[in-house]
């Protein structure tokens, strides 16, 4: 299906909604950092976020060291934000401790 990047205005009203995550320019993706009691309590998390995005054909760029999670969510598909990472991002915050 068919994606596309979204402009400017549509970024901001949609960042609006996403106070724990930021908009990186130069990435053109957005970014949010968690933190975790170890790491099993981490991959269990990313696990979840795991089956998500796989159902969804939209997956995070992500980093993993012991308890800490780093996410960057961008549309490789649209060269930069787009809706379904609004979308990812939301579906995460939903289920984020
Ligand atoms: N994930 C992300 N983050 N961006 C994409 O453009 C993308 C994806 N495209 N997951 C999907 C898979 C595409 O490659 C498949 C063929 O639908």
């Amino acid at each position: 299906m068919q994606v596309s990047k979204l402009d400017d205005a549509a970024r901001d009203a949609a960042m609006e909604q996403l106070p724990h995550w930021t908009y990186d320019n130069d990435a053109s993706g957005i970014r949010r950092n968690l933190r975790f009691g170890d790491f099993a309590e981490a991959f269990g998390f990313m696990t979840r976020v795991a089956i998500l995005a796989e159902k969804a054909d939209h997956h995070p760029e992500w980093f993993n060291v012991y308890n800490r999670v780093e996410i960057l969510l961008t549309t490789h598909d649209a060269g930069g934000l787009s809706q379904r990472d609004i979308d990812l991002a939301l579906a995460i915050d939903a289920i984020a401790p």
